[in-house]
């Protein structure tokens, strides 16, 4: 099975309780980052929570170990149940998340490669194994991997084994959700259906994926 994580980008409290409320029940996990919580605080989280579903932070944390993990307390102590960290700062800011994630029974994510074109110029093949293979020294519970090249998702998961990959790209970025679904263990699923008409029913309509 894979699962559906919605990434909720809306701007406003409101929002992002009206669209959890809507798609809830066809949700496993719900990702936000800087532009919800940037506009309405981080204890939204605490609201959130309320739809019982992981609740994962997506600060793409980067910088070094002390700061690091004063980020990583942070998000714990507001009720996230995961962070999702950048890779590229190295072995002692990534073991810092990882190791106030798992203090906190909660779980790290590390991003590798990119969903978005300009990712290759920095972030492509050869690199995206390294910090892959990091992530795996540094006791990650998984990497974040394009859905848009499943080919790189297929080389990753070569590298990681059985840790989980949450996958971006989907929809909007022009990602293929039938041919990235059996590759991966989560699919991160954003504009396509908050910015629906009917976001119930385009949350409903990936439930192909977690069968
Ligand atoms: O479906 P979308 O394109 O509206 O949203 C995709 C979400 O995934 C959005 O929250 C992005 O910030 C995020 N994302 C990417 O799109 N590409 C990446 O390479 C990485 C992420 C991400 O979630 O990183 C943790």
């Amino acid at each position: 099975m894979t699962e559906l994580m919605l990434a909720l980008d809306v701007l406003t409290r409101a929002e992002a309780m009206d669209i959890a409320e809507k798609t809830h029940p066809y949700i496993d996990a719900i990702k936000i980052g800087y532009p919800l919580v940037l506009g309405s605080g981080l204890s939204v989280a605490r609201d959130l929570s309320e739809f019982d579903l992981p609740l994962i932070a997506d600060f793409k944390v980067a910088d070094i170990p002390n700061t690091n993990r004063l980020i990583a307390e942070h998000v714990f102590e507001a009720g996230f149940s995961g962070i999702i960290t950048q890779g590229f700062t190295g072995r002692d800011s990534v073991s810092a998340c990882v190791d106030v994630a798992h203090s906190a029974g909660g779980k790290c994510y590390v991003v590798t490669e990119m969903s978005h074109p300009g990712a290759l110029d920095f972030m492509g093949e050869g690199i995206a194994e390294r910090l892959a293979a990091l992530a795996v020294e540094c006791n990650a519970d998984g990497i974040i991997a394009p859905a848009t090249r499943p080919e790189r998702v297929k080389a990753l998961r070569e590298i990681i084994g059985k840790k989980k990959i949450l996958s971006p790209g989907v929809g909007a970025q022009g990602g293929s959700a039938e041919e990235i679904a059996p590759l991966i263990d989560s699919m991160i699923v954003g504009r396509s259906i908050y910015n629906s008409e009917d976001p119930a029913k385009a949350a409903q309509s990936y439930s192909f994926i977690r069968n």
